[in-house]
């Protein structure tokens, strides 16, 4: 089995390669790759650098290039949802693109023709997260998230995210991720740890929160690495 694990910045695959600790580093198409030897499954982990074009790239060549069967990310997101606090784990149920605007011509925002507004994830990678979080007795919240080339630090923009897409959580790169996974039929599973409210202070709350969150979603995704093989 070969499992891809992505994040945006270097920040979120960190904790991953610590904890597997010997890789091989391949490069390709200006970024690294590393590549992971465990329990008879090869891991390919990967940051992608920020927003959509990036991560697509990224997806699309854990795939192509390096024949992963399974992606998962894990990352930071801002909180839509006031129920989300720093910290808090949210996976995607779908996730959509908040900043594709073709709404002149008619269209639903998020949407273009032979496209939709959202794009589902794994229900079988879900269901294996909820059973980690159940042994673990963690609260895991399941949500939608959605994507765009920006940092929300908006009060105004966060409440017209909400509006619109009924989002829980919001990032810069899940949306065009799960599409590409789902472009290439690959199981997509997108994993956020809160770092801020998508408010005036997020800059300041990102900053401080960045690593922690980070790594609670890393670890996450780690814990759910052996049941994924053993499944
Ligand atoms: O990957 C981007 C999306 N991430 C999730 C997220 C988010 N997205 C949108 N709005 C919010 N409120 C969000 N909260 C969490 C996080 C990340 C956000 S962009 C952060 C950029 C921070 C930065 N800029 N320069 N550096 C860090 C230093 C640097 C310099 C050179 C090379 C690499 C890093």
């Amino acid at each position: 089995m070969k499992i891809a694990i992505m994040g945006a910045m270097p920040e979120e695959v960190e904790p991953l390669l610590k904890f597997f600790g010997e890789y091989e580093t391949i490069k390709y198409a200006n970024n690294n790759y590393y590549k992971v030897n465990y329990k008879n499954s090869e891991i390919v982990i990967a940051y992608s650098k920020i927003g959509k074009v990036n991560s697509t790239i990224t997806a699309s060549t854990m795939i192509q290039k390096f024949g992963c069967e399974k992606l998962l990310f894990s990352g930071v997101a801002g909180a839509v949802s006031p129920d989300l606090k720093v910290g808090d784990l949210v996976v995607a149920t779908k996730l959509g693109q908040h900043d594709l605007d073709i709404s002149a011509f008619g269209h639903p925002y998020g949407f273009v023709p032979e496209g939709a507004v959202y794009e589902e994830t794994d229900k079988d990678l879900i269901q294996i997260a909820k059973s980690v979080a159940k042994e673990k007795s963690l609260d895991l919240k399941e949500g939608i998230i959605v994507t765009g080339d920006q940092f929300v630090c908006d009060n105004e923009r966060k409440e017209w995210i909400a509006k619109t897409f009924q989002a829980d959580a919001l990032e810069m790169e899940g949306a065009s991720v799960a599409l590409t996974c789902n472009a290439l039929n690959v199981p997509v599973f997108i994993l956020r740890a809160i770092s801020d409210a998508a408010d005036m202070d997020a800059s300041f709350s990102f900053d401080e929160f960045m690593i922690s969150s980070a790594k609670i979603s890393a670890d996450f995704v780690i814990t759910m690495i052996d049941k994924i093989i053993d499944a």
